[in-house]
C-alpha cells in the first residue's frame, strides 16, 4: 500500500468504533427538528448530514479537517519557488486529517502522476462533441465514459466485503482525480486553443501541470493551485456535494458520482455563478467603453438586475452570513498580483455597493459576496477570458472534496440516502389546517 493509503486505513480503522457507538448508545437521542419552512425551503439548516472532511461556519466560513484557509495555506508544503501548496497535500489533508511532511506529499505526487493517462476513448468522447457545447456537458460526459474503468465496480461483481469497499474506491478516486486537470485541459484546448493539445509535464505537481498544459506561465501554476484548493469542499450540504454523496450512496461507482456532481455544480445558483458573474460584469463593461463605473452608475446597475427579476451572481449563500473566506484568498492574490487590474475595479464596486443594496433590498438573508463575485478575475487577467469554462475550474478542485467524502462513506459504512417526503394534504394536516 502507499503511504497514503496505510494512513488512510489507519484512520478508519479509529475512526470505525465511534460511529458504532454513537448508533449502539445513542441511536434515538433527538438532534435537530424539522420547521414546515424547512421542508418547503430546501431542507436549510437540518442537521441531516454528516462529514468530518469539512465544516462550514456562516461566520467564520470553510475549515478543511478544523483548519481555516489561511492556515491550511500557511500549513500545507509547498512546491520549490511556489507561493501556493501542492493540491496532492490538500487531498492527503482532506483524506487523512492530517497536515502531511514533504516526503508524504513527494509520494503522493509521485503516484499520482502515474495515474495522468487518459484512455483513447476518452479523447474520442471530447471530440465528438461540438464546439459550441459547454465545457461542463463534456467534462461530465468525459467523466462518465470512464465508469468502465472502476474497480469498484469489477470487485463488487466479483463479491467483496462491506468492510473493503473503500479500498477500491480509494483506487477509482485516485485515479479520477489524477485525471481529471488532463481532461479539463483537453477539453479547453480543444475549444479555444488547439495548438496547445497533447502538451504535458510528467515531473510537474497537479497545478504546475494544469498551468503547464495550458500554456500558461509563472505563476498560473500557483493560480490553479490556489483555485483547486479553495473550492475543493464546503461541507455535504451543497448541490455538488450532496449530489456525489447521494448517487454514490446507491454504491454507484466514483465515475457516475462526480459526473453527477458536475451537472449539480453546473446550475447558476452554485458553481456556474462564477461565469454568470463575468458575463454580467462584461456587459457592463461594453456599455461602460474603457470608462470604470462610478458608484452611482454600478448601482444603478445592480437596482436594473435586480428590478428585472434577476438575482445578483457572486452575492449571498445559503449558509455563510459574512464575506466569504475564499472570496478574501482571491482579492488577497489580486491585491499582490493585479492591483490595478480594471476588471478587479469592478468587483471592488461591486463589494462597496452591492451589500447595502441587497440589504435595502431586504431579500437576501446574506449580502455579502461568495467565492463566484471574485474567481473570474484572476482567470481574465492570466488570459482564461472564455468565462463558459470558469466552472470547469471549480469541478476539478471540487471534485476533491466530494472524492474524499465518498471514500469515507464506504469506509464508516454509511448506508443508502433515503429521507421521507411527505403530500402538502399531510403537512397541511399535521399543521392542523385539514383534519
Ligand atoms: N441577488 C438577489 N436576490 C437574492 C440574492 C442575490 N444575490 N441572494 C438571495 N436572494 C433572494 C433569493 O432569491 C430569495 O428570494 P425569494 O424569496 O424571492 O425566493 C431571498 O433572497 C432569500 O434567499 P436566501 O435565503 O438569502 O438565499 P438562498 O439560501 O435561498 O439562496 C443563493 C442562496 C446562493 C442561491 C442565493 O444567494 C443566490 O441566488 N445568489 C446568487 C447566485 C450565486 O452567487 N450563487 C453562488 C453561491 C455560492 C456557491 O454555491 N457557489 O458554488
Amino acid at each position: 500500500m502507499s503511504g497514503l493509503k496505510d494512513k488512510l486505513y489507519e484512520k478508519i480503522e479509529a475512526h470505525r468504533p465511534r460511529v458504532k457507538r454513537l448508533l449502539s448508545e445513542y441511536g434515538d437521542h433527538v438532534v435537530s427538528e424539522v420547521t414546515v419552512q424547512q421542508i418547503i425551503g430546501g431542507m436549510r439548516g437540518i442537521k441531516s448530514l454528516i462529514t468530518d472532511i469539512s465544516y462550514l461556519d456562516p461566520y467564520e466560513g470553510i475549515r478543511y479537517r478544523g483548519y481555516t484557509l489561511p492556515e491550511v495555506f500557511e500549513k500545507l508544503p509547498k512546491p520549490p519557488g511556489s507561493e501556493m501548496p501542492y493540491v496532492e497535500g490538500l487531498f492527503y489533508l482532506l483524506l487523512t486529517g492530517d497536515i502531511p511532511t514533504d516526503t508524504q506529499v513527494a509520494d503522493v505526487v509521485y503516484d499520482s502522476i502515474n495515474r495522468r493517462q487518459l484512455p483513447k476513448y476518452v479523447y474520442e468522447v471530447i471530440d465528438a462533441f461540438p464546439n459550441h457545447s459547454h465545457p461542463m456537458v463534456i467534462l461530465s460526459a468525459a467523466v462518465m465514459s470512464m465508469q468502465r474503468e472502476s474497480m469498484f465496480n469489477l470487485k463488487y461483481q466479483r463479491g467483496m466485503s462491506k468492510m473493503d469497499y473503500w479500498e477500491p474506491t480509494y483506487e477509482d478516486a485516485m485515479n479520477l482525480v489524477a485525471k481529471l486537470p488532463v481532461i479539463g485541459a483537453y477539453i479547453y484546448n480543444k475549444l479555444y486553443n488547439k495548438e496547445r493539445i497533447g502538451y504535458q509535464d510528467p515531473t510537474l505537481d497537479f497545478g504546475g501541470n494544469f498551468a503547464f498544459m495550458l500554456g500558461k506561465e509563472k505563476p498560473y501554476d500557483d493560480v490553479s493551485r490556489m483555485y483547486f484548493i479553495i473550492h475543493a469542499d464546503h461541507e455535504g450540504g451543497n448541490v455538488s456535494a450532496h449530489t456525489g454523496h447521494l448517487i454514490a450512496s446507491s454504491l454507484s461507482d466514483v465515475y457516475y458520482s462526480t459526473s453527477g456532481m458536475i451537472n449539480g455544480l453546473a446550475g447558476p445558483l452554485h458553481g456556474l455563478a462564477n461565469q454568470e458573474v463575468l458575463r454580467w460584469i462584461q456587459e457592463l463593461r461594453t456599455k461602460m467603453g474603457d470608462k470604470l463605473p462610478s458608484h452611482e452608475e454600478m448601482k444603478d446597475f445592480v437596482w436594473k438586475t435586480l428590478n428585472s427579476g434577476q438575482v445578483i451572481p457572486g452575492f449571498g449563500h445559503a449558509v455563510l452570513r459574512k464575506t466569504d473566506p475564499r472570496y478574501q484568498v482571491q482579492r488577497e492574490f489580486c491585491l499582490k498580483h493585479l492591483p490595478d487590474d480594471p476588471l478587479f475595479e469592478y468587483v471592488n464596486i461591486l463589494y462597496d455597493v452591492v451589500p447595502d443594496i441587497l440589504r435595502e433590498q431586504g431579500k437576501a438573508k446574506n449580502p455579502w459576496p461568495n467565492v463566484d463575485a471574485h474567481s473570474g478575475v484572476i482567470q481574465w487577467y492570466y488570459g482564461l477570458t472564455q468565462y463558459d469554462y470558469y466552472t470547469v475550474l471549480f469541478s476539478i478542485g471540487r471534485a476533491l472534496g466530494v472524492l474524499s467524502n465518498i471514500i469515507w462513506d464506504r469506509a464508516l459504512g454509511y448506508p443508502l440516502e433515503r429521507p421521507k417526503s411527505i403530500t402538502t394534504d399531510m403537512l397541511e394536516q399535521i399543521v392542523g389546517l385539514k383534519k
